[in-house]
């Protein structure tokens, strides 16, 4: 047999080869395990010793040649097909922009980018979990049990399967369970506990519609766990808080006695405004002629049954916690008169409300620079 002549048939039809393909097929053809050097090399066994001393570095010579033929056409047939991928798959860049920005970023994720910044700057970290809640984290660990009438007045949408703890699952109706976990996270880290400054914006959800309620609205949160911590250190943040917000200096706060399950004592924070052409612009003591107060938060100094049901001695760790509508502190701040309108999806609204994206807002520029 003339290997040499073999040899030279398989290297031609190897370069004619023009897909992956077929070169499989050509090495399925000759070393596969019925192939035809595969063949030659199982007649190696049947020769004598002389035969084979002389025919087996031919037939050996053989599947080398090919098998490196076949490997040096693979990678040039691999190379050819990137680069035919590469010249079909070219973005051209020089396409223009569009003439003016797509999109906008809505008053409620500007508001919450704000927040995020404010309270940054006072060193508190933002805080989320989940929407979907079971009754523990959402009410009994709040100090709000079974049988309390804050419950009903959640109008909570439950959901019709329990979880596997067999608690009753639901979406949540304030984003105090982000705090209840973050505590827990904490004790997790460091049984002993460890100081909290953390804002938990985010969607909540309530059975409840009309012209200033939707079923889904957005609130914040903030909850500061540390030792020794008083309605002062509460008082000054969210003045602190507020000042900044409104890019106000003259705002001042009003704390009236309330009550919150997960709060004791608990306050509301009403905002001095005065009328301006027949508009509530806040600033100033609600006290004087003219003027009035708002209602803007709720706030607290975290109940001890809260700071345990967190995992935390309420005898040695305090804290004050507060709650806020994201969408009424955009409205308040940015004018518009609508809530409902907030959720309709209309561009034109959308576009007119909204803020470019490429101003993000920080405290050196002025949180809130108007769009
Ligand atoms: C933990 C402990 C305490 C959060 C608080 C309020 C008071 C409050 C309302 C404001 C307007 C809800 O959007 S709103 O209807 N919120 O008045 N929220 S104190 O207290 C907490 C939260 C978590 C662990």
């Amino acid at each position: 047999m003339d290997y040499a002549a073999t040899l030279e048939d398989a290297l031609a039809r190897i370069a004619a080869v023009q897909d992956l393909g077929a070169l499989e097929g050509l090495r399925v053809e000759f070393l596969g395990k019925q192939g035809s050097i595969s063949g030659l090399l199982k007649t190696l066994g049947a020769m004598s010793a002389e035969q084979r001393q002389t025919t087996g570095p031919q037939i050996h010579a053989l599947r080398e040649g090919v098998t490196a033929a076949l490997a040096e056409r693979k990678a040039a047939l691999e190379s050819a097909a990137l680069e035919a991928r590469l010249a079909s798959e070219t973005i051209d860049l020089t396409l223009p922009a569009p003439a003016a920005p797509r999109g906008s970023v809505h008053p409620v994720s500007q508001v919450m980018d704000e927040l995020a910044e404010i309270f940054a700057d006072m060193g508190f970290a933002v805080a989320t979990g989940p929407e979907i809640e079971d009754d523990w984290h959402n009410f009994t660990a709040l100090n709000i049990p079974e049988s309390h009438p804050a419950r009903a007045m959640h109008d909570t949408f439950y959901f019709p399967d329990k979880d596997a703890e067999g608690r009753a699952m639901l979406l949540r109706t304030h984003t105090s369970p982000v705090q209840i976990r973050a505590m827990l996270d904490v004790v997790k880290q460091d049984p002993g506990g460890a100081p909290i400054r953390i804002i938990a914006p985010g969607r909540v959800y309530r059975s409840d519609s009309d012209a200033t309620h939707t079923p889904m609205f957005h609130q914040v949160e903030g909850l500061v766990i540390d030792k020794g911590i008083h309605l002062g250190h509460l008082k000054w943040t969210l003045e602190t808080f507020l000042k900044a917000f409104f890019e106000r200096d003259d705002i001042v706060l009003r704390l009236r006695p309330s009550y919150f399950p997960f709060t004791e004592p608990s306050v509301e924070v009403d905002v001095g405004f005065a009328i301006v052409n027949g508009k509530r612009v806040l600033g100033g003591s609600g006290d004087a002629p003219g003027h009035g107060w708002m209602e803007l938060l709720g706030s607290g100094m975290v109940n001890r049954k809260v700071i345990a049901a967190g995992g935390l001695d309420p005898d040695e760790w305090q804290g004050f916690a507060f709650g806020a509508g994201i969408d009424r502190l955009a409205m308040l701040k940015y004018g518009m008169d609508d809530l409902r309108a907030f959720f309709d999806g209309d561009v034109r609204w959308n576009a007119h409300y909204g803020f470019n994206p490429n101003d993000v807002p920080t405290l050196s520029g002025g949180v809130g620079t108007a769009a």
